[in-house]
């Protein structure tokens, strides 16, 4: 396939512009949280973009979209690449909608100069990436590789009560194809760096070779509603105050692992959640990271051992329930190439990295030779409304992205 050939890089940024404008936030970032009428939104207009551009459309009984080019031999494994259309409640506009309008612009550039590969190509949009609305990280790829049973992922309710099932039907992408998984020779996805390293290190392109270890857990206080002004302060069962010293310690415990480890408490909730009663209850959100599996396993034995002797000192109940674990994986050499070859060949600048954010590429890599390619962004902003990509690199990974699939779809 030419050397030379480019993606049309104005209509690339025009529809992320577009795509933008749905669920746009206050300070320029988005709101589209899975299977929401903005997520709805969003996928229609991919699916109008994808259908003019010739493809062939499915959706599966998770939601996942797939939109299909045929290749001169079409009945070889296809090349995939996409990524996730829904976003965090204060999301940016490159999150994971980058991955997937940059993968569509692969096959309208190849449309544009009437070349057709001999491999087949699919776009995909995941469903429920991010996990924000529905508990489960990463749905529609879990489902799709077999990670996840779709009853059970289908089951997944949000704070209303409101299933993942039920949501895909209320926005009519409850799809007729059984998860059905067509043979993949390689899958790409390509990805804003969600992190500081390229900006810092002035790099274009992000060959990333793989993506560090995710752990979601649940601690879960049990105390006992009191009046807040009668009740002395040695005679409470407060998971309040037990959980503030359980936070403190799992911060210390993770510095142990530092530069690498991550922790995030991301989310605190209480009941009954009155100002003048103590709480019975204290749900807090817990997410560590780590490039390596072992390291995982030691958070995890510290953060029991920290619920067990913080609680029994505070005279409440304490457990931790595990939400998902998704252990570090390494991306294919064949991809890893074929990304550093596109990459050297445009002449842009490049080093190899791991990633410290999850992607669908997570699983798609335990069923297929899957590769990533990050880009810089701003003050390695992500989740954020500020988040920000510089058109230049959002062109140059697009660029990557076409030649790296030209590379495998056509031997
Ligand atoms: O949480 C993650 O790492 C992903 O960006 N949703
Ligand atoms: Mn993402
Ligand atoms: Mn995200």
């Amino acid at each position: 396939m030419n050397e030379h050939l480019h993606i049309n890089e104005g209509r690339l940024l025009a529809r992320l512009a577009e795509m933008a404008k749905i669920g746009a936030t206050e300070k320029g970032g988005v709101c589209r949280v899975a299977l929401s009428d903005e997520d709805k939104a969003g996928r229609d207009l991919f699916i109008e973009w994808c259908q003019a551009a010739g493809c062939n459309i499915t959706v599966d009984q998770i939601g996942n979209i797939f939109a299909t080019r045929k290749g001169s031999d079409d009945d070889l494994p296809v090349i995939l690449a996409g990524s996730h259309l829904d976003s965090q409640p204060t999301g940016g506009k490159f999150d994971g909608v980058y991955g997937v309008l940059a993968a569509l612009e692969v096959v309208e550039t190849l449309n544009d100069h009437k070349l057709t590969t001999t491999h087949p190509l699919e776009i995909v949009s995941w469903t429920n990436e991010e996990g924000a609305r529905f508990p489960l990280s990463l749905t529609g790829s879990g489902v799709y590789t077999g990670i996840f049973n779709l009853e059970y992922a289908l089951s997944r309710e949000d704070k209303d009560g409101v299933t993942i099932g039920r949501a895909l039907q209320q926005i009519g992408y409850d799809g007729e194809h059984i998860n059905r998984r067509r043979p993949i020779k390689a899958a790409f996805e390509i990805h804003i760096e969600q992190g500081p390293v390229l900006e810092a290190d002035d790099v274009t392109i992000g060959v990333v070779n793989g993506i560090q270890g995710i752990c979601w857990e649940d601690l879960i206080f049990e105390g006992q509603e009191a009046h807040a002004g009668t009740i002395p302060m040695d005679g409470r069962r407060d998971p309040v105050r037990a959980a503030a010293r359980v936070v403190e310690k799992i911060y210390l415990l993770v510095d142990q692992y530092a530069p690498d480890a991550r922790v995030t408490f991301g989310d605190f909730s209480v009941e009954p959640a009155s100002r003048n009663t103590v709480p019975s209850l204290l749900t807090v959100t817990l997410d560590y990271r780590h490039p390596q599996a072992s390291v995982l396993d030691k958070i995890h034995q510290g953060v029991k051992e920290i619920m067990e002797s913080e609680c029994s000192v505070a005279g409440i109940e304490g457990r931790v329930e595990r939400v998902l674990e998704m252990p570090p994986v390494n991306f294919d050499p064949v991809c890893i190439n074929a990304v550093q070859d596109s990459t050297d060949k445009l002449g842009y600048s490049s080093m190899q990295m791991i990633s410290g954010a999850g992607h669908d590429a997570m699983y798609l890599a335990g069923i297929a030779p899957t590769g990533m390619i990050f880009i810089p962004c701003e003050n390695g902003l992500s989740h954020n409304e500020l988040e920000n990509a510089q058109p230049e690199d959002l062109i140059a990974g697009g660029n990557v992205l076409l030649h790296a699939i030209l590379e495998l779809a056509n031997p």
